[in-house]
């Protein structure tokens, strides 16, 4: 695809003109990765999962230091300012996002056709508590369970229910964990037995956009450098990047600044400093990047109904670079 005309449909598929949309804020898009988006005129595939039956909230014993959301099902409200830890706190962060990844490695080998993401909320909890944290995810803005478990063409924030998983399903399983005062975010996608090759190069390409997402985090850059190298990486391989949901700061609180973009936004000017603890979480999908919700108001699926995967690590800032803090040991 070419660069459009002012008054040509936008090559983002907003079904926006290009002058009310991308125009001015592309320099650096690679329109040749285009050709599949040219206005909304897209194959829509049935959906393969529909809204299956949600069980009760889990408890988390009070013995375990909860948020304050946890009893009202509000938010930690907005935490405009960037925080920087001291040296204290930043020992129990990397605590606290060990603990993130080693929950989810246990969710992740639940993980088989049969069973069913209520099984895999179960264990998810289980394990938090173990940990002596409590999911992140529970009752935040009142979301209903311990995990978000987002299966074939949802993006994200899948609400796990009695649907059991089934060969050649791809699940994304995304833990948070709220431990020693301090939340640590981390999601891998996987194949639930044997999946077709297309999926499978899903899986590779997301995985990679994460790492160059990652390494493009560096002192002194930019938070527009990431969404930059995921983006130009991803349409590379003719796949969309999700534009409604973005990394985010992290810490105290769930979500605070920065908003990580893993598209190209050039008035996306904050600069990237040592200390700064980020999530980097790109949702890359088959093709289409625009995303609709289920009506139970959680639940994000691509539009094409084509499958989408996310890799989710929080990472810190420091002087040489981007640490991983929820790296697999
Ligand atoms: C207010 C939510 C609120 N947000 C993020 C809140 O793990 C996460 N990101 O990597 C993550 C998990 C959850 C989450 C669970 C609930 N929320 C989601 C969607 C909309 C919304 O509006
Ligand atoms: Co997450």
């Amino acid at each position: 695809m070419n660069k459009p005309g002012r008054n040509d449909l936008c090559w983002c598929g907003s079904g926006k003109k290009y002058k009310k949309c991308h125009l001015g804020r592309d320099d650096d898009h690679d329109f040749t990765a285009d050709t599949h988006k040219a206005g909304r005129n897209f194959d829509i595939f049935e959906p393969s999962v529909i809204q299956g039956n949600v069980s009760p909230m889990r408890i988390v014993p009070d013995s375990i230091q909860h948020p304050r959301y946890a009893k009202d099902g509000g938010g930690e409200g907005k935490g405009r300012k960037i925080s920087i830890l001291n040296d204290a706190e930043l020992i129990i962060m990397r605590e606290t996002c060990r603990a993130a990844r080693r929950v989810l490695e246990k969710g992740l080998a639940a993980v088989e056709p049969g069973v069913t993401t209520e099984d895999i909320d179960k264990i998810v909890h289980e394990a938090c508590i173990a940990e002596g944290g409590y999911p992140s995810p529970l009752n935040y803005y009142g979301f209903p369970k311990s995990v978000c478990t987002s299966v074939n063409e949802v993006i994200c924030h899948g609400i796990p229910d009695d649907r059991p998983l089934k060969e050649g399903d791809i699940i994304n399983v995304d833990v948070t964990i709220y431990l020693n005062g301090f939340h640590g975010d981390c999601s891998e996608t996987i194949a639930v037995g044997q999946i077709d090759k297309a999926s499978a190069a899903l899986l590779d390409v997301t995985r990679e956009c994460l790492q160059i997402g990652i390494n493009a985090a560096q002192p002194d850059g930019r938070i527009r450098d990431i969404g930059r190298a995921v983006q130009s990486y991803a349409h590379g391989h003719g796949y969309g990047v999700v534009q409604a949901y973005c990394g985010h700061g992290i810490g105290k609180k769930f979500h605070v600044d920065p908003v990580v973009p893993h598209f190209y936004e050039k008035k996306e000017r904050t600069k990237i400093k040592p200390g700064m603890i980020f999530t980097v979480e790109p949702m890359i999908s088959m093709r289409q990047w625009e995303h609709e919700t289920w009506d139970d108001d959680w639940t994000a699926v691509t539009v094409d109904n084509r499958r989408s995967a996310q890799f989710e690590h929080t990472i810190l800032i420091t002087e040489a670079g981007p640490e991983i803090l929820t790296k697999s040991s």
